[in-house]
């Protein structure tokens, strides 16, 4: 349905490179509805619960150590297919294999430093955004131009 969430994260390479804009922009200008946002310094803890299916992945150390080396912008979009189509959005999570045109196939070069996350299932993206939000965080509004995005 159009109520469909997904998280996206700009990790701390991004945030350093002062890409956070362009890669909002990406969003809004598909149509997708942002809903919530903030920026944080990540724990550990944290980290370790939104990335628990990689814990025994040999680049997990480095990954925690990376996503914990500054601060990142966490968002929270809404609107039909936006799991899908944000992942699409994104691109490859290996920026070699990304095409051009997405974010990682634009903005890098290396999966170790692949700008953005993206929640890759409907099932995933509800568990992040429980992980990362408070209900009260995320909010609910309507769009004044709705039926020009929708049915
Ligand atoms: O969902 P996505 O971010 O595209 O990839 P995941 O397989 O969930 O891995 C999460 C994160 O881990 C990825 O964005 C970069 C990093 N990573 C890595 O550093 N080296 C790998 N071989 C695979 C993933
Ligand atoms: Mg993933």
């Amino acid at each position: 349905g159009v109520r469909e969430r997904t998280l996206i994260a700009v990790k701390p390479d991004g945030v350093q490179r002062r890409l956070v804009g362009q890669i909002m922009q990406r969003f809004e200008q598909k149509g997708f509805k942002l809903v919530g946002m903030k920026m944080l310094q990540a724990s550990e803890e944290l980290l370790s619960q939104h990335y628990q299916e990689l814990r025994r992945k040999p680049f997990y150390p480095s990954l925690l150590y990376y996503m914990t080396s500054g601060p990142i912008v966490v968002m929270v979009w809404e609107g039909h297919n936006v799991v899908r189509t944000s992942r699409i959005i994104v691109g490859d999570t290996n920026p070699s294999e990304a095409q051009a045109g997405t974010v990682r196939g634009d903005f890098s070069i290396h999966i170790s430093r692949n700008v953005v996350h993206a929640s890759d299932s409907v099932e995933g993206a509800q568990r992040e955004i429980q992980l990362w939000f408070h209900r009260k965080e995320l909010m609910d509004w309507d769009c004044y131009n709705h039926n020009s995005t929708y049915e």
